[in-house]
């Protein structure tokens, strides 16, 4: 990316204010911390989306196409939709994002952009388009859509001649954003790399927000730089602790900004930042983002599937899984008996809150710091906490510790953490309690907690 930081952040202004759609952040400021917008909560409560890579890639064997694929080659026979997004439905997913294009330019709809895609395959003898197939079976599952197009793109003859490529990739967008109805979240990569004509494509992020803004006014648009959610900083399921959903916008310019500092940021956010901003962890089920038949084998555990719901979700994250059909156009037998066990599972762990119905009390210390104590009908042993802010009012936890007691009187301590969120699970060992206590330390503005459960995980 070539634009120097102060002209993109002034390009950014601009795009948003020309589109005639109020960004979240020109809405009329409410005294106190930054706030989510509807969106922004919406998009947090789904807490799980699913991720679906499919494209030649699948079909190639590869990750990454270099754009020179025959879309002979695309042909899943099998192809249900309705498949993916019932597995989805049925592990507890609420949304799903699907890569309409990835790196290697090959289109799952029929765009009049290029000839490099469905049209061009034999796959429902050249009339098939699967992002509609994907965004009604989302619809007939109660699943909220979402899409990924890839900015950076291998096939495309004017990829570099900066202009050129920025009005294509707005035709794209504008016709994944004007046939399909209401979408969820746009999923921008910020992956950047030379054309055929060796130069370096200048990607217009202002031009591609404004559009989004205005096409989609609910959709989250989600990158390294947002504008809406953010990238969390790594592939491996694990949001930073502490995890602040406030940012300073300066600190990632645009998507595919590099650095320790860049990738601090999206990490951890920043309790200083003006703008709200959650972060997303992508994650993927198996090796790889594309389905390779050779890591059949290798797909994840759910005892590591349910530690990565607990380092994104329980880090006051959302999960975004990605778990990639096969050639037939399936998610494979494997990777669904493996999500509706991690169902299964995560049901069961939290299915007994011991401290609902506990007598509660919340006792101010200072303007940003209290205790809020509850009080169990009897002594229960427990090892995991779930924690939660009201995060409709903001983030304003900095730092706590929780506290155990049989009596009330000797509290022992259990656990601390800096960060809440909307949600923080914090796991310890197996203790017996009747009293537990949250002990605020520090806190940004009045904490506001809406969540102090209690549990016991047998398997632990
Ligand atoms: C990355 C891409 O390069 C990968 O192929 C994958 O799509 C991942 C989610 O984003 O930047």
């Amino acid at each position: 990316m070539t634009l120097p930081r102060r002209d993109f952040l002034c390009l950014a202004s601009a795009a948003l204010a020309g589109a005639g759609i109020p960004s979240p952040r020109s809405r009329r400021p409410r005294p106190g911390r930054p706030r989510p917008t509807a969106a922004q909560l919406a998009w947090q409560r789904d807490e799980w989306a699913m991720f679906i890579h499919f494209g030649v890639n699948t079909f190639s064997d590869r990750e990454w196409g270099d754009g020179r694929e025959d879309p002979a080659s695309f042909n899943p026979e099998a192809l249900d939709a309705r498949q993916w997004a019932r597995t989805a439905r049925a592990a507890g997913f609420r949304a799903m994002v699907l890569t309409a294009k990835h790196h290697d330019g090959f289109c799952l709809w029929p765009t009049a952009t290029t000839r490099h895609g469905v049209a061009s395959s034999p796959f429902r003898g050249g009339q098939g388009d699967v992002v509609r197939e994907f965004v009604e079976a989302c619809r007939a599952e109660g699943l909220r859509p979402g899409l990924y197009l890839s900015p950076w793109d291998r096939n495309a003859a004017v990829y570099g001649d900066s202009p050129r490529y920025n009005d294509f990739y707005c035709d794209q967008l504008t016709e994944l954003l004007t046939r399909y109805g209401p979408l969820a979240e746009v999923w921008f990569d910020g992956a950047n790399g030379e054309g055929p004509n060796g130069r370096r494509q200048a990607y217009d992020w202002p031009r591609f927000f404004g559009l989004v803004r205005r096409l989609q006014p609910e959709a989250v648009m989600f990158s390294d730089a947002g504008p809406d959610v953010r990238w969390i900083g790594n592939e491996t399921g694990s949001a930073g602790d502490p995890n602040w959903s406030t940012v300073d916008p300066a600190a990632v310019p645009y998507p595919g900004a590099e650095g320790e500092q860049v990738i601090a940021m999206l990490q951890h956010g920043d309790p200083a930042g003006s703008t709200w901003r959650p972060g997303e962890t992508d994650v993927s089920i198996r090796p790889g983002w594309f389905h390779h038949p050779a890591e059949d084998g290798r797909v994840k555990s759910v005892a590591e599937l349910e530690a990565i719901h607990c380092t994104s979700v329980g880090r006051n994250s959302k999960l975004l899984l990605n778990v990639p059909p096969t050639r037939a156009g399936l998610l494979h037998p494997t990777d669904v008996v493996r999500l509706l066990a991690l169902r299964t599972r995560i049901e069961r762990l939290f299915a007994e809150d011991l401290a609902s119905g506990a007598a509660r009390r919340w006792r101010a210390t200072g303007p940003t710091t209290g205790v809020l104590e509850l009080k169990l009908a009897r002594e229960r042993p427990a090892n995991l906490v779930a924690l939660g802010e009201a995060i409709e009012e903001g983030q304003c936890v900095a730092r706590y510790r929780l506290e155990g007691s049989t009596d009330g009187r000797g509290w022992t301590p259990i656990a601390s953490g800096q960060t809440i969120g909307c949600r923080k699970l914090d796991r310890f060992p197996v203790t017996s309690l009747r009293h537990l206590r949250l002990v605020i330390e520090e806190g940004l503005d009045r904490p506001r907690i809406s969540q102090l459960s209690l549990f016991h995980d047998v398997s632990a």
